[in-house]
């Protein structure tokens, strides 16, 4: 049966979606819709047309599991044109999410009226594209260039209201959608001539005057765009708008979306939108595992972690009690929490009353006694497995029959943990990452004994507080820091054998990274798990501990930073390293870049394969949502399995291999990646 039905009302002829979940774009429903728009036509009774869609959003987009196969027609560029081309009025009518080849459908309607809760949006370029179906030339003519070339690059939706302002949604409609988008079609039902958007210049006019706005966006965006190709093709695609004509501008678009297609980049992207979905799934759990209702969390630890931590769950309308053992720390705390608030509301994110709505849910308290009625309790406090056994044992004689007890330890063992209570089913680990309040990845650590409806209540109340969550196996690091530490190691040895730390940053970052090993190192704080004994100097790390320089907060690390914390090489540093060389009687060398990436990456992966080999990770794209979202890997690289794929598993093999000896017995190569290079295989596809 086609998703794509037609009732009639009046003489308006209403076209309906019903392809769940998301009306994505598919064949049935392209076809569907070439044959509504026919039958519109061809019925003289026939005044008008409403585009509808069934269940939670309008069409979301293009069906992006069509990618790669090959297309059939009709293509959705022949859909658009054949609905704009309609001798009848076309009004779409929109709800949920308009989004990429859905907003296209829209754009190429006549009219265009919404909810305002519904959000409109070209997010092709997040799955490395751009609007391939006249998009990108018919978004500058209906909202303006200035609003087109951001939607296009950024990604983002904007609101109904936002369009409707901009001039893309020509109504919004309050009460029931189908009733007054039918309304809505026979008020306009004669007006002649019908708006064509593909026809109208009046927009373009600005921008044709000021050519050199596309420049000037280039150069605002410069570091947003830093290694991706779509943002740029997408710039391309609308300048070509306001500089050729309508037809010709089509063309580039077409050029230009196939090019994208064909790059490594969109498959990687594309990918990547499917790992994320695929993270929140969890393999081997009984059928119908139900979750814990979760309506009120503890925090212990009202530190940087611990205050971060909560802003997820008080946003999200959860209250939070927060503890800590001393006054002053638990009101620094708070205070940092509102702080936190006031600046987004101060940018224009959040009301000074939602800012209030958020803080009234929060009650702060010095006893863990106050945690009682907690449904979930997170601990926060200092990475020392004395300390948080301690906690957990006090926990298990506090906490409610059936309530979930977290750690946010990023390292250490989660099972040790949990046999400090009587109750190891109830215990997992959460790793939040800094800032809890903003960064996207949550690992859940899934314990040998913890309970199928505790992770189920995890994975749900992840996807509440907004967080991407992926499981992962109680090892030391899990699935992120474990992969740090093999890179760590690699770059502290090559500054011995003679890079630099700029050296070795500067690959990851022209690798795409935010930032490389000693940068992060210098962000994160140095001194995190010093021995703290400035006597014992045995490594460079100690030694700069030693001396205060502690990273950014004291305003030395590896570099030095000035009063603006920009980072400039550090001739101390050098010293310090020259020193270690000559106690250790190396000679150094020239490293090429290279040998970084072998020794560095290829070990990350390395340690990756070993993850998933010994099912520390339930999937190889789990690995990939982790360090995207975790530490900011380039999503257009698509993760580091993802990436390996596209390096050749062999060929990472043969880099290892080739370092081994510079590596020593830090190294050893991963049986899996191995295999897998031997037969030829790929890590995720
Ligand atoms: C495009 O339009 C190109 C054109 O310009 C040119 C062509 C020539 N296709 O996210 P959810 C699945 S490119 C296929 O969990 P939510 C998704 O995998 C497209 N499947 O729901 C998941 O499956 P499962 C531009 C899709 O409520 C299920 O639907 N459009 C698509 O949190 C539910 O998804 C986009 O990039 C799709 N397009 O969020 C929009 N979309 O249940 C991409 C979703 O098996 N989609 N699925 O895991 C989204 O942003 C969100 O899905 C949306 C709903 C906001 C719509």
């Amino acid at each position: 049966m086609s998703p794509i039905s037609t009732r009639r009302h009046g003489d308006v002829l209403i076209v309906l979606s019903n392809n769940p979940p998301v009306n994505a774009l598919g064949h049935a429903v392209r076809e569907g819709l070439v044959a509504a728009i026919e039958q519109a036509e061809a019925d003289d009774a026939v005044k008008a047309v409403v585009i509808l869609c069934q269940g939670s959003t309008f069409f979301a987009g293009a069906d992006i599991t069509e990618f790669g196969k090959p297309m059939q027609l009709p293509m959705l560029p022949q859909v658009v044109d054949r609905i704009e081309a309609c001798t009848k009025p076309v009004v779409a009518a929109i709800h949920g999410t308009a989004f990429g080849g859905g907003l296209e459908v829209a754009l190429a309607s006549h009219y265009r009226v919404a909810v305002p809760s519904a959000k409109l949006g070209v997010p092709e370029v997040k799955l490395g594209l751009l609007p391939g179906a006249g998009g990108t030339q018919r978004l500058p003519r209906a909202a303006g260039v200035r609003k087109a070339l951001e939607m296009a690059t950024s990604g983002s939706p904007i609101s109904a209201k936002e369009a409707y302002a901009c001039g893309l949604v020509d109504r919004l409609i309050e009460g029931d959608l189908e009733q007054h988008a039918v309304a809505y079609a026979e008020e306009v039902r004669d007006v002649r001539p019908i708006p064509i958007t593909s026809a109208r210049d009046d927009k373009l006019e600005e921008a044709r005057a000021n050519p050199a706005l596309f420049d000037d966006f280039r150069k605002e965006q410069a570091r947003k765009f830093r290694g991706f190709d779509a943002p740029e093709a997408n710039v391309k695609a609308i300048e070509a708008a306001i500089a050729k004509p309508y037809a010709e501008g089509v063309q580039d678009e077409r050029r230009l979306f196939m090019e994208l297609m064909s790059g490594t980049q969109a498959k990687a992207q594309q990918y990547f939108f499917f790992a994320e979905r695929k993270a929140s799934k969890i393999e081997g759990l009984p059928e119908g595992t139900q979750p814990r209702a979760i309506n009120k969390v503890g925090v212990i630890g009202a530190g940087t972690m611990g205050g971060g931590i909560s802003m997820n769950f008080l946003s999200a309308g959860i209250p939070v009690t927060i503890v800590e053992q001393q006054q002053d720390a638990l009101d620094r705390g708070t205070g940092i929490i509102r702080k936190n608030y006031q600046a987004t509301a101060a940018k224009g994110r959040m009301t000074e009353a939602q800012v209030d709505q958020a803080m009234a849910l929060l009650t702060p308290s010095l006893s863990l006694d106050d945690l009682a009625d907690c449904d979930l309790i997170i601990e926060a406090v200092f990475e020392n497995m004395d300390v948080k056994k301690e906690v957990f044992g006090k926990l298990d004689a506090i906490a409610k029959p059936g309530a979930i007890l977290a750690s946010n330890t990023s390292y250490l063992n989660v099972d040790e943990i949990a046999a400090a209570t009587s109750r190891p089913q109830d215990v997992l680990g959460l790793h939040f990452f800094s800032p809890a309040n903003i960064m996207k990845l949550l690992e859940v650590v899934r314990g040998a004994k913890t309970a199928p409806d505790v992770l189920v209540t995890a994975m749900q109340l992840a996807k509440r507080i907004r967080k991407v969550a992926v499981v992962a196996g109680v090892c030391f690091g899990f699935i992120g820091n474990r992969m740090l530490i093999p890179r760590q190691t690699e770059a502290n040895k090559l500054l011995l054998e003679g890079a630099t730390p700029e050296q070795i940053d500067r690959v990851h970052v022209e690798f795409g990274m935010p930032m490389g090993p000693f940068q992060m190192a210098d962000l994160a704080g140095i001194d995190i798990g010093w021995h703290r004994d400035p006597t014992r100097v045995e490594t460079i790390r100690d030694a700069l501990c030693a001396i205060d320089r502690w990273g950014q907060k004291k305003g030395a690390g590896f570099y030095d930073y000035d009063d603006k914390r920009r980072p400039s090489p550090s001739p101390k540093v050098q010293e310090i390293i020259d020193d270690f060389r000559s106690q250790a009687g190396i000679t150094p060398r020239d490293i090429d870049d290279q040998e970084i990436v072998e020794r560095t990456l290829y070990s990350m992966v390395n340690e990756a394969a070993k993850i998933l080999d010994e099912g520390m990770a339930q999937r190889a794209s789990d690995i990939d949502v982790v360090w995207i979202y975790g530490y900011g890997w380039p999503v257009y690289r698509g993760g580091p399995m993802f990436w390996a794929d596209t390096e050749g598993l062999d060929t990472i093999v043969e880099g290892l291999q080739r370092q081994q000896e510079r590596m020593g017995d830090d190294f050893t190569l991963s049986p899996l990646l191995a295999r897998k290079a031997e037969a030829g295989e790929k890590f995720t596809r």
